[in-house]
């Protein structure tokens, strides 16, 4: 009796061991991770790798800070933190950061993953490779894990590099002001897909958000309010400098925008001088387009443009200053064109290359510029026949900010409603007859934000669609599919939860129970 009592408690703890060792499932089919963006190739060898607190990540010379994003990642996961130790011998255990890659086909933002039961080896050519390989190993990963618990990392090998050496998503800080967490927020949910540019849409009629310490009124005055009528905001310099290497840090280049001439009322009711007539315009609150010009004659007009992207080419890091250009309905094409032509200069003389609206292509483009097609095909084919290259945002596939449908919460729908699966299934070299890869950028995804003013709402209109956006520009055509990707999409919703990201639940998606 005794005896059996004992085989009781035994097999009742065995049970509860059992249950309790397998509240996390190990996974061990690597091809079973739903990767977003998928991968140019996936195989896998049926193990486990263990993250566990005696976890080392090596790393060689210039990953430093890559290894530092890793660990805190980990340590954010599971609790454990991760030792980074710098290395120049290939190793043999634990996490291991190279650049020892030699394969060409990885470009500068490719990578090779190798997971053993050892050992994680990612190689690349550069630490933007790295990076997103880094990336796609989180994905294998919870978002949050029990507080110390191992991790289990299916054993396999990847090979990945993107298709579109530009993937971006903007995100218009004019019509609302959005806080420099708040836009921290909005990069790390860039860099999770491994998008690299940020465009960020710095004014406009309703407010003017960065700092220009020449014409400080621009952010006293223009910078004092936003749609509806709240106190907007700006960004100090340092507060912007703060952003870039933020971005930086997880490989995302932010590329300003100061639009003109037109959406230029934030700036009008700053300077009098400004206006043709001199007089200071009334701050603007409303979501109309259209109706705001610089005074193209003035002289004045060109000092104000030099001074501001004098103090913003010193901000920048990145190659190029986006100088708008869009919806200049106040400004006549007489006026534009000479205008545009100045503005060009300016740039240049700043050490900046020009991107713009495709309304720019109305204009001689300077070298190396690039146009920005959002709604124009004509423009954007003589942007093309001048030499420029392009970058693909077509409003009907890659607004953010068009409803998903007519009871959608948030959104316009001036171009139409962008359902989950329509902003999925697109191609960038249909959008403009006769353009070729070569002549392609990349693509972005644009958020303008009349109609959403915090996070929980922007998480709203970019989630699901953001990352259909980033695996538009990262994985090959012949790849993507919305009934295989669907599937994928489905399985992020834990994610998405435990992220605390306010998602649109498209009955288009299959999510996971
Ligand atoms: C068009 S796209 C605009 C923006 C608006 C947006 C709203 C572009 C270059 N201009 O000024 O915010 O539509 O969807």
């Amino acid at each position: 009796m005794k005896k059996m009592k004992s085989i009781l408690k035994i097999s009742l703890f065995m049970t509860i061991l059992f249950q309790f060792s397998c509240t996390t499932e190990t996974p061990t089919d690597l091809t079973q991770t739903a990767f977003i963006p998928k991968p140019v190739s996936v195989t896998a060898t049926g193990g486990n790798f263990e993250i566990s607190g005696s976890t080392v990540i090596y790393v060689q010379e210039g990953l430093q800070k890559t290894g530092e994003y890793l660990a805190g990642a980990i340590e954010r996961i599971s609790g454990f933190a991760p030792e980074i130790v710098a290395t120049k011998e290939a190793e043999t255990s634990g996490i291991y950061l190279s650049l020892s890659a030699t394969s060409p086909d990885l470009g500068s933002e490719g990578y090779e993953m190798k997971i053993d039961k050892k050992m994680i080896t990612i190689s690349a050519t550069s630490p933007a490779g790295c990076f997103n390989g880094i990336q796609t190993l989180l994905q294998t990963m919870p978002v949050k894990a029990p507080a110390r618990e191992k991790l289990h990392i299916p054993t396999g090998e990847i090979r990945d590099f993107p298709e579109y050496a530009y993937r971006g998503a903007m995100l218009d800080v004019g019509r609302h002001f959005f806080s420099v967490d708040e836009v921290k927020q909005f990069i790390d949910y860039m860099a999770m897909y491994k998008l690299n540019a940020l465009h960020i849409g710095l004014t406009n009629d309703q407010g003017w958000r960065i700092e220009i310490k020449s014409w400080p009124k621009l952010t006293e005055i223009g910078g004092s309010t936003e749609v509806g009528g709240g106190p907007g905001g700006f960004y100090t310099q340092e507060q912007y400098t703060e952003l870039v290497n933020y971005a930086q840090e997880r490989n995302i280049t932010i590329i300003p925008e100061i639009d003109m001439p037109g959406h230029t009322n934030a700036a009008l009711a700053s300077y009098a001088e400004l206006n043709c007539d001199g007089k200071a315009r009334e701050l603007y609150t409303g979501i109309e387009v259209g109706f705001s010009t610089l005074c193209t004659g003035k002289e004045i007009t060109y000092q104000f443009i030099d001074d501001v992207f004098g103090e913003l080419a010193a901000l920048t890091p990145g190659e190029y200053i986006h100088i708008g250009g869009d919806e200049s309905h106040s400004t006549p094409l007489e006026d534009y064109i000479p205008f545009v032509n100045r503005v060009q200069q300016i740039v240049l003389k700043h050490g900046k290359k020009v991107v713009g609206w495709d309304e720019i292509a109305n204009v001689a483009l300077v070298e190396n510029s690039a146009v920005q097609f959002w709604d124009n095909v004509k423009n954007t084919t003589m942007a093309l026949e001048q030499g420029a290259k392009v970058v693909i945002s077509p409003a009907k596939k890659a607004y953010l900010d068009m409803q998903y449908d007519s009871t959608s919460t948030f959104g316009l729908h001036w171009a139409g409603y962008i359902e989950v699966d329509t902003a999925y299934s697109w191609e960038p070299l249909e959008q403009v007859p006769g353009i070729k890869k070569e002549q392609i950028v990349g693509i972005e995804a644009a958020l303008w934000t009349e109609t959403v003013s915090n996070m929980d709402e922007v998480e709203y209109l970019v989630f699901p669609r953001l990352p259909g956006y980033a695996e538009i520009s990262w994985a090959a055509p012949n790849t993507r599919n919305w009934d295989e990707y669907k599937i994928r999409l489905g399985k992020q919703n834990k994610r998405f939860d435990a992220l605390g990201i306010d998602y649109f639940p498209s009955t288009r998606v299959p999510w996971e129970e």
